[in-house]
């Protein structure tokens, strides 16, 4: 159950930011407009939403959920391992320190994006990535288990499709894990029931279950229908504009 969020506006240079998509680039009165529908989403699922202002310093900043990991327990503020976000963290300390006045935090050298954690109840699937290296992954599974949590890690590095881990898997609570083909053989998660999700709707693997809702990326028909046959409540939003700067939805909320 999440009862807050916290977002940041785009800047007027988020087509400044990194991307590895050729999707072309974003139309800034489209991001915003589908930014505020986001918004929406997450205040008619039950939450009140924190705004932050835009942070033209870092075209990126608007994906907040790398910057933290976010848990009933506490925080543990991230270590982005893309250069050009490394300041991320300090913009959005205070906000975060207003509802968790004690966060952990990872350290130099290791590198941690919120994007590769993936919380599963108890458990915390962390993804080894381009961002997120062994150092970042260790100081994470130390600090989850002094919160009582358990952990493992998936590597991702050799999926060359996926940014973050939770670009291809995400849990939807029910034990129910929504995971890309190409990971859904992995030994570590076959104790979930699995919605498998085709090659060609593989960005919508990265989809969050809010309260009663879980949102969805829009034009993925084949995982809409799935996610309502097992009795899933998707909440669909326009996501093209982010899906060109290598974002999804889980990256622009953290939730709690
Ligand atoms: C980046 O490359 O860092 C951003 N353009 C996209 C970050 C997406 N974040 C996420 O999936 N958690």
């Amino acid at each position: 159950m999440f009862n807050h969020a916290i977002v940041r506006l785009p800047a007027t240079n988020f087509a400044d930011g990194l991307t590895t998509a050729s999707l072309g680039a974003p139309h800034f009165e489209k991001v915003l407009e589908q930014h505020a529908l986001y918004c929406q989403a997450l205040i008619e699922c039950g939450l009140a939403v924190t705004t932050l202002p835009p942070d033209p310093r870092h075209p990126d900043s608007t994906f907040v959920e790398d910057t933290a990991v976010l848990t009933p327990r506490g925080a543990i503020l991230a270590r982005p391992g893309a250069l050009s976000r490394e300041g991320e963290v300090d913009a959005i300390r205070p906000a975060i320190l207003s509802f968790f006045p004690n966060p952990l935090t990872i350290e130099a050298p290791g590198s941690l994006d919120g994007g590769d954690i993936c919380e599963a109840e108890d458990h915390f699937f962390i993804g080894l990535s381009h961002r997120t290296n062994q150092g970042g992954a260790r100081q994470l599974a130390v600090h989850l288990n002094a919160l009582g949590y358990m952990s493992s890690v998936i590597d991702v590095r050799p999926m060359t499709t996926i940014l973050h881990l939770k670009s291809g898997i995400s849990y939807i609570g029910d034990n129910t894990l929504v995971v890309m083909e190409e990971m859904a053989a992995n030994p570590q998660i076959s104790r979930y029931s699995l919605i498998r999700v085709s090659a060609e709707e593989s960005y919508a693997a990265n989809c969050v279950r809010v309260n009663g809702r879980v949102l969805l990326a829009a034009g993925y028909p084949q995982l809409a229908a799935e996610l309502r046959a097992r009795g899933f409540n998707p909440l669909i939003l326009d996501m093209s504009e982010f899906q060109k700067m290598d974002g999804g939805l889980s990256c622009l909320s953290l939730r709690f």
